[in-house]
C-alpha cells in the first residue's frame, strides 16, 4: 500500500477505497490522472494512465529515490515495480517477468522503456565494462527494433506491429550478463499494403536518407501508400541517425548495415515493378527495375526475372517444369516476396542481436545461479475500421494474456495465503478461456477451421470458409456473423464474422484470411536469394537450397504458428513470478488533458480491475512482514516503543493490533501480518500522523537539551 503522498492526489492504492465499486474507482482514477499522478496500484499492479505529455518523473533523481525501496515507501510508479521484481529476482533467486498489457496506445511500450532503464540504472555499480556494454546492447535494440517493427497506425503514431519479449539474464551479483529477445508474429502485410492514414514501417521512411542509389525512384514508392507520409520528416530524419548508430553499437557490421539498407530499398522496388500481359505471355514492365534488383540483391538480372514471372511445379509423376504465371498470379508472386523479405530481415536482425548478447561462458558452478527478469511488450487489443487476419491473432494474443493474468494474480494470491497457513476465500471471475477455446480449441476452434480450408485441395474461398465457421460455432455464445444475426445490417453476408472479445466486440473481414494464413511463398524466391553473392543476404535464406521435390507440401499455417509461439510464451510466463503493468488509454485523441470516461470505464471492467481490488481485499488488503510492520508502527504502543521486550516480533504486532482493538480483522502468517480491511491501518496511519509532529518536537528538545 503507497504511501507518502496526501489526499489531495486521491488513493494511490485502489484497495484503499472505501468501496469498491466502479464509481469509486473511476473517480479516483480521474482525480489521479487529473493531478498528474499517472500510476496506482492494486496491491503489487500498477495501473497507468497514458499521460500523452513528457512527465517529470523519469529522471536520476528518480531513480534514486526507488533504489532498494519498498512499494510503499515512495508514490506508486513503474520504478517500484521494477525494483521489486529485481529484488524477488536477486535475494530470492526467482526468475520475474512484467507483463505489460493494455489496448493499443495506452502506453506499453513506453512502460518498457521506463523499465529497462531503470533496471539497467541501477545495476552494475561498479561499473565493469563488460557489464556496461551488455546493457548498452540490451538498450540501444529497442531503438533498432522499434524503426523496423513499429508503424503508425490509426490508434498510435508508434504502433508495435510485432510482440516482443525480452529476458535479461543476470549473475550472482544481480548484474546483465545477457539477454535474448524473442519476437512474435509481425505484421507483414503492412509491408505492401496500409489502411488509409496508416504508414508503413518506420524504417521504409527512414530509408530514403540512404536510397542515392535509385534516385529515379524518389517520388513515388507504391509500398508507402500515403503519398504524404512519406515525405520524410526531421523526425525520420534524426531517427535514421539514431538508428544507424545504435546498429553499430550493438556491433552490426559496415557489409550487414548496407545490407540492411539494400534490402529494404529492394523492397520499394518491388512495389513500383508492374506486369503487362500480351495475351500469351507476362511481362515485367521496364527492365531498369529488374536490373536495380539484381543490383542491391547481389544476384544475376534474368533469375530476378525468372523468378518473378514463372514458378518450378512438381508434377504427379515426379517431373519437374516451369510454369508461367498470369498477371494475378505475378503480383501475387511479387508481393508475397516483398513480405517475405521483410519479415526476414526483421528475424535476422533479431537473431543478430541475440547472438550478440547470449550469455556466453556461464558457468553455473562458478558464477552462481543464472536468474532473468522477462520484459513482455507485445500489440495490445485491437479494433479498426476493417479487422483482418492480423488483428485476429492480435486480440487472440490478448485473451491469452488475460487468460494468464486471471490464473496468475490468483494463484500468487492463493500460493500466498498457503504459504502463510491462512484460509482463502474464492472470488468470481468472468473467465475469458471460452473465448481462448472459440479461437484454439482442436478441432473446432476457429484456427482449426482456417486450416482445414487451407488444406482442403481445390477452390476453397474465403467465403466457403465463413460458411464452414457458421456451421460450426452457430451455437457459441462469443461468435456471430450475418447469416447468424440477419438483422444486423452492419455485417456483410459474404464476408463478416464478430468475436465478442473480452475487451469489446470486433468484427473481421475474412476477406484475404485463408491465403494469409497459408502464407505461401514460391520455391523459386526462395532459391533467388540463396544464390545471392551477398554472404548476409544469403544466411537470411537457408530452405532456399531446397528442390521443389524436397519442399514441405503442407507447412503449418500461419495461425497455428502464431498459436503455438503464444502457447510457449505463456508457459514460460506462468512459470516466473509475476509483476503487472495494467495500462490504460484515456482518450482517443492523444490529449494530455482528456479523460473519456466511459471509454476509461471500459477498460477498467475488461481489465478486470475491479476483480482485481475485490480479491486483494476480499482475502487481505495489506500485508506486511513482522519486522517492517514493526518498525513502521511501534511507535502507537506503549509495549512496543522504543522497543519492545517480547520473544519474537510476532508477538509485539500483536500487541500493537490489540491495543488497536482490530483483533478480529487480521490474521497471523509464519512471517506476516495479514490486514483485512484498510480501515485498521487507517486508525494506524493516523495515530502515527498524530504522533510524529509529537516525537519530533520531543526528541528536538532532548537534543537541544532543553527537556
Ligand atoms: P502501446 O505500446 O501500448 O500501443 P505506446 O507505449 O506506444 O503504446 O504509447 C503511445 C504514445 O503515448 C507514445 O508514443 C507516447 O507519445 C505516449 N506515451 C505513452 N506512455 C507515456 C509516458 N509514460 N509518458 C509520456 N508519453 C507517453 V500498441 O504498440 O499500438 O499496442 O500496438
Ligand atoms: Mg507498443
Amino acid at each position: 500500500m503507497a504511501e507518502l503522498e496526501g489526499l489531495e492526489f486521491g488513493k494511490s492504492d485502489f484497495v484503499l477505497l472505501d468501496e469498491v465499486t466502479m464509481e469509486q474507482f473511476m473517480e479516483n482514477l480521474k482525480l489521479r490522472f487529473e493531478k498528474g499522478r499517472i500510476y496506482t496500484y492494486i496491491g503489487e499492479v500498477v495501473v497507468s494512465v497514458n499521460p500523452y505529455r513528457q512527465m517529470d518523473i523519469y529522471g536520476k533523481d528518480n531513480i534514486e529515490a526507488y533504489r532498494g525501496r519498498e512499494l510503499y515507501e515512495n508514490p506508486p510508479h513503474l520504478y517500484a515495480v521494477s525494483d521489486a521484481a529485481y529484488k524477488a529476482m536477486k535475494r530470492r533467486a526467482k526468475d520475474t517477468c512484467i507483463v505489460i498489457s493494455g489496448e493499443s496506445g495506452a502506453g506499453k511500450t513506453e512502460a518498457s522503456k521506463y523499465i529497462m532503464q531503470y533496471i539497467a540504472a541501477i545495476t552494475n555499480p561498479s561499473q565493469r565494462a563488460e557489464v556496461e556494454s551488455v546493457k548498452n546492447v540490451l538498450l540501444k535494440s529497442n531503438c533498432v527494433l522499434e524503426a523496423f517493427g513499429n508503424a503508425k497506425t490509426n490508434r498510435n503514431d508508434n504502433s508495435s506491429r510485432f510482440g516482443k519479449y525480452m529476458d535479461i539474464n543476470f549473475n550472482f551479483n544481480g548484474d546483465p550478463t545477457g539477454g535474448h529477445i524473442n519476437n512474435y508474429l509481425l505484421e507483414k502485410s503492412r509491408v505492401v499494403h496500409q489502411q488509409g492514414g496508416e504508414r508503413n514501417f518506420h524504417s521504409f521512411y527512414q530509408v530514403n536518407c540512404s536510397l542515392h542509389f535509385c534516385s529515379a525512384h524518389l517520388f513515388y514508392f507504391a509500398f508507402l501508400f500515403d503519398l504524404f507520409a512519406f515525405q520524410t520528416s526531421n523526425n525520420d530524419r534524426s531517427s535514421h541517425k539514431a538508428v544507424l548508430s545504435a546498429l553499430e553499437v550493438i556491433g552490426f557490421s559496415k557489409e550487414e548495415i548496407t545490407s540492411v539498407y539494400q534490402i529494404l530499398a529492394t523492397i520499394l522496388l518491388l512495389g513500383n515493378m508492374q506486369f503487362e500481359s500480351d495475351g500469351e505471355s507476362v511481362n515485367i514492365v521496364g527492365q531498369e527495375v529488374v536490373n536495380h534488383i539484381s543490383e542491391l540483391t547481389a544476384t544475376d538480372p534474368e533469375s530476378v526475372n525468372k523468378s518473378l514471372l514463372y514458378r518450378t511445379v512438381a508434377t504427379g509423376g515426379g517431373e519437374v517444369i516451369e510454369k508461367g504465371h498470369t498477371e494475378q498470379d505475378a503480383c501475387f508472386g511479387r508481393d508475397a516476396f516483398a513480405k517475405a523479405l521483410y519479415e526476414r530481415l526483421f528475424g535476422w536482425i533479431v537473431s543478430r542481436i541475440n547472438s550478440i548478447i547470449e550469455v556466453k561462458d556461464y558457468d553455473p558452478v562458478l558464477h552462481g545461479k543464472n536468474t532473468v527478469i522477462g520484459v513482455l511488450d507485445i500489440y495490445g487489443f485491437e479494433i479498426f475500421d476493417n479487422n483482418s487476419f492480423e488483428q485476429f491473432c492480435i486480440n487472440y494474443c490478448n485473451e491469452k494474456l488475460q487468460q494468464l493474468f486471471i490464473e496468475l494474480i490468483l494463484r500468487q494470491e492463493q500460493d500466498e495465503y498457503q504459504r502463510e497457513g491462512i484460509t482463502w476465500q474464492h472470488i468470481e471471475y468472468f473467465n475469458n478461456q471460452i473465448i481462448v477455446d472459440l479461437v484454439e480449441q482442436a478441432h473446432k476452434g476457429i484456427i482449426s477451421i482456417l486450416d482445414e480450408a487451407c488444406l482442403t485441395v481445390g477452390k476453397v474461398t474465403d467465403t466457403v470458409c465463413l460458411d464452414s465457421m457458421d456451421t460450426k460455432l452457430a451455437q457459441h455464445p462469443h461468435y456471430t456473423s450475418r447469416k447468424l444475426s440477419p438483422t444486423d445490417k452492419s455485417m456483410d453476408f459474404q464476408k463478416h464474422f464478430r468475436i465478442r472479445h473480452y475487451a469489446g466486440d470486433v468484427t473481421y473481414s475474412v476477406e484475404g484470411f485463408l491465403d494469409k494464413n497459408k502464407d505461401l511463398l514460391f520455391q523459386d524466391f526462395k532459391r533467388l536469394m540463396y544464390n545471392s553473392a551477398n554472404p548476409v543476404l544469403k544466411e537470411m535464406w537457408p530452405d532456399g537450397h531446397l528442390s521443389i521435390t524436397e519442399v514441405t507440401k503442407r507447412p503449418l499455417t500461419a495461425a497455428t504458428l502464431f498459436k503455438n509461439s503464444i502457447v510457449a510464451l505463456v508457459d514460460k510466463l506462468a512459470c516466473k513470478e509475476p509483476y503487472y503493468v495494467r495500462c490504460i488509454k484515456p482518450n482517443e485523441m492523444k490529449s494530455p488533458v482528456l479523460f473519456d470516461d466511459a471509454r476509461c470505464q471500459h477498460q477498467v471492467a475488461y481489465l478486470g480491475l475491479l476483480e482485481n481490488v475485490r480479491v486483494r481485499r476480499a482475502g487481505f488488503a495489506y500485508r506486511q512482514l513482522y519486522a517492517r510492520f514493526l518498525q513502521r508502527y511501534k511507535m502507537t504502543c506503549e509495549y512496543t516503543w522504543p522497543n519492545h521486550l517480547m520473544a519474537s516480533d510476532r508477538e509485539a504486532v500483536e500487541a500493537i493490533v490489540i491495543q488497536h482493538g482490530f483483533q478480529d480483522d487480521v490474521a497471523y502468517g509464519q512471517t506476516k501480518l495479514f490486514v483485512r480491511t484498510p480501515r485498521s491501518l487507517f486508525t494506524l496511519e493516523q495515530e502515527r500522523n498524530h504522533l510524529i509532529p509529537i516525537l519530533v518536537t520531543f526528541l528536538q528538545k532532548v537534543w537541544r537539551g532543553t527537556l
